[in-house]
């Protein structure tokens, strides 16, 4: 039945729910199965029926892109091992000499695999402030291959105009990419506002469940897709096959997922802005934060994490990420239950001291992931933790 449709015609739901996923043309069976296998028989060398070795392709893993390039309005996508796995794959399209612009506030292992490892084989980069367009514009050089984009960045939340920096990149003839892992597909679609490419840690919010560790890109230019394809294969951090399965099942919850984590961070947003034992709340979606306007524009919701300066030092933020009892004290963020951190111990460590100084990454900062528990419950125990 709906296998005739045509997915363009179809919304975000319906899509997370059957794209790229048929009954399994065998037995019927209506989940797309786990295809746990590394290897597949051929009929005669080189006849096959269009899958040879589990590193180059699974049919698992092939449902799995097929959805997020549905989700992402895109007519490719590839999955990886981590999301790190996927930043490395892009990068890969680089040679020495090649220069990165990369917004400042980036995930700390995003930093790291830009610093520590490409910078050693002749990548060059700059950090800057890409909220700023005019800074934004001044740090491209004419040997700029690559623009590095996270909105809202992590974990300072600055939100940055993706359709003008994308197009800047464009104009300078260098290819724009968006870390969309804090907002998933459902609440920001970068390749409708011109970027080249989106990619995920769909160990956040795509999966959902912080059972898998994944990442995935997709893309519009299938030239480029080629050679990433290519990479995929011949460097080889692609994901297993129960992990391809488990991200598909997760997926087909994200817009109920989403829309929820979004109202919870909303009412603790102000909550928090409220709070005598807070001294400031950054949320894109509070009238308060410096780009709310863009973000409004950009995005259709304002996703699930809070980062806070809670009043005090490093004492006082320790008490209370002690204190907290239904958040857990963890790194990473986007499931169902709601996570807790520290960035500057934590997820952030890897930026040098003076770097996290500049960005604002104080020893106060408390990053949250809003999970989908009962409101009342996240609030009572902020409460009791801040007291
Ligand atoms: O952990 P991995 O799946 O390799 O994804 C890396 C990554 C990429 N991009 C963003 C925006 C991320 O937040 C991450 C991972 N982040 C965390 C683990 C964290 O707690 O922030």
């Amino acid at each position: 039945m709906k296998y005739e449709m045509n997915p363009a015609e179809m919304k975000f739901g319906t899509l997370a729910i059957h794209a790229g996923q048929e009954p399994d043309p065998q037995t019927g069976a209506v989940m797309t199965p786990i295809y746990q296998t590394s290897t597949y028989a051929q009929e005669s060398p080189g006849k096959h029926r269009g899958y040879e070795y589990s590193r180059t392709d699974n049919p698992t893993r092939t449902a799995y892109q097929a959805c997020v390039a549905a989700l992402e309005n895109a007519k490719h996508a590839l999955a990886f091992a981590s999301g790190l796995a996927t930043t490395d794959c892009i990068l890969h399209t680089l040679k020495p000499g090649d220069h990165v612009v990369s917004c400042d506030d980036v995930y700390g292992g995003t930093f790291r695999i830009f610093d520590k490892v490409y910078k050693r084989l002749g990548i060059e980069f700059t950090f800057v402030d890409l909220s700023d367009l005019k800074k934004a514009e001044a740090a491209f050089r004419p040997n700029t291959k690559l623009l590095w984009m996270e909105s809202p960045t992590n974990p300072m939340l600055k939100i940055l105009d993706i359709q003008a920096l994308a197009a800047l990149a464009r104009a300078k003839s260098a290819r724009s990419v968006v870390d969309n892992t804090f907002m998933s597909s459902y609440f920001q679609k970068p390749l409708n506002l011109g970027a080249d490419v989106v990619v995920h840690s769909v160990t956040k919010y795509m999966n959902g469940h912080s059972d898998v560790v994944g990442g995935v890109l997709a893309t519009n230019d299938t030239s480029l897709y080629t050679d990433l394809k290519f990479f995929q294969n011949a460097v080889g951090g692609v994901p297993a096959p129960m992990d391809c399965f488990l991200v598909l099942r997760g997926l087909k919850t994200l817009h109920v997922r989403m829309e929820r984590h979004a109202q919870n961070a909303m009412a603790l947003a102000r909550f928090l802005e409220k709070h005598p034992k807070v001294e400031r709340v950054i949320y894109p979606g509070l009238e308060s934060h410096p780009q709310h306007a863009i973000a409004r524009k950009q995005m259709s919701g304002f996703g699930g994490m809070i980062t806070f300066f809670i009043r005090g030092g490093l004492p006082e933020a320790r008490k209370f990420l002690e204190k907290v009892r239904i958040f857990t004290l963890a790194e990473s963020l986007g499931g169902v239950e709601s996570l807790i951190e520290h960035p500057a111990i934590m997820t952030h460590a890897s930026i040098p001291p003076e770097t996290r100084k500049e960005l604002g990454i104080h020893d106060n900062l408390i990053r949250i992931s809003v999970g989908i528990e009962d409101l009342a419950d996240l609030k009572a125990d902020l409460e009791q933790a801040l007291q």
